[in-house]
């Protein structure tokens, strides 16, 4: 079999060209069809592509056997709809977080000539799931389902996107403000329901799930998974090589209310805090290198390997919660089975990057 990647990768082709001939059929300006088609292959290939191969893997796991080729293809379209969904997230979320660099090269907003642009771009992102999912889609039962689960997590990340922001002011650095709870809050709203529960989500329409006890089991797993792998996000940001992450980390300048502050409080002597409050989110790269000597000395390394462990401990405890042979979906069809969860926690389980 072809690589994974790759195949979906080959998926995405097609995709393009879909959205391009519609472009075109719209009699869009030729710069226009360009500048479309530059945004769409800077920001939607290019990343991991977990969540979007998540879907695909989690259609064919509930299947039980290979998708055909037909198959595979509509699990695909929507694969790359969650991956355009992640695209149209993080060309605005580099804009609001002043990130200078994704997946190792300049953030679109930076690109020469895009600016401010690229706010319309990201929309358009957002624009073409829509746009594909009525084009492959409209004829199915559940088309209002999938419409209705993007709509929802997409005004999560939203919600969750909004209290990232407004908790990291970048004028009042008030570290007291933080706590774990909060932390958990943003994280679960801004990255685990479109992350981890959308994908699966998706797959668990395509292959005809109705039961809603399904979905509520399915979020009882995937919402910790999603928590885990934020956290994973936050610590990379500081402790991860821009080289490998594909990213500068922003957080400590950015004054972020992330995993690494709220535990080194937590453990800070009254000097290390009175360092952590005098040098956290400033625009500088001396005070961000002083807030990083104390995330050292609290011992943020080791805390986060500890918390790595119970974590994957915990997600692979809730997925035995799941009967052996699967629960069933309703309908007489399909049923969730546990291998699609430990197919997604395998895949971010000790990440580098
Ligand atoms: C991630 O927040 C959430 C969304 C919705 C993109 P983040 O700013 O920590 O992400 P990153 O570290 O990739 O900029
Ligand atoms: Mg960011
Ligand atoms: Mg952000
Ligand atoms: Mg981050």
């Amino acid at each position: 079999m072809v690589d994974k990647r790759q195949r979906f990768l080959d998926a995405f082709d097609i995709i393009r060209a879909e959205l391009l001939a519609h472009f075109a059929g719209e009699n869009m300006p030729k710069d226009a069809q360009e500048w479309y088609k530059r945004n769409l292959d800077y920001n939607a290939p290019g990343g991991k592509l977990n969540r979007g191969i998540s879907v695909t893997d989690s259609a064919e796991i509930l299947k039980g056997s290979p998708l055909t080729d037909q198959e595979y293809f509509r699990a695909a379209v929507l694969g790359w709809c969650v991956e355009l969904l992640q695209a149209f997230f993080l060309v605005s979320d580099d804009m609001m977080d002043q990130s200078v660099t994704r997946r190792g090269q300049p953030c679109w907003y930076r690109v020469p000539n895009v600016g401010n642009i690229a706010i319309n771009d990201a929309f358009m992102l957002e624009g073409a799931i829509y746009h594909l999912l009525k084009k492959y889609f409209r004829q199915e039962k559940y088309y209002v389902d999938l419409l209705d689960v993007f709509h929802e997590t997409t005004y999560q990340t939203e919600m969750g996107q909004l209290v990232d922001l407004i908790t990291a002011p970048e004028d009042v650095v008030d570290l007291s403000k933080f706590s774990l709870d909060k932390h958990r809050f943003i994280v679960l709203y801004k990255t685990a329901y479109y992350s981890f529960y959308l994908p699966v989500a998706l797959a668990m329409h395509f292959s005809h799930i109705t039961s809603p006890s399904a979905y509520d089991l399915a979020k009882t797993i995937l919402l910790p998974l999603g928590e885990y792998f934020q956290i994973q996000d936050d610590y990379l940001d500081c402790f991860g090589s821009p080289e490998q992450i594909g990213k500068i980390g922003t957080d400590i300048v950015d004054n972020k209310c992330s995993w690494l502050i709220n535990v080194a409080l937590q453990h800070a002597s009254p000097a290390q805090r009175k360092t952590l409050d005098e040098n956290y989110g400033k625009k500088d790269k001396d005070a961000e290198a002083r807030v990083k000597v104390v995330f050292e000395e609290v011992g943020l390394r080791e805390k986060y390997a500890a918390y790595e462990e119970s974590s994957y401990e915990r997600v692979m405890g809730l997925i035995q919660t799941i009967p052996e042979g699967g629960l069933k979906g309703g309908d007489g069809e399909g049923a969730l089975k546990r291998e699609v969860f430990k197919s997604f926690l395998d895949k971010i389980y000790k990440r580098t990057k």
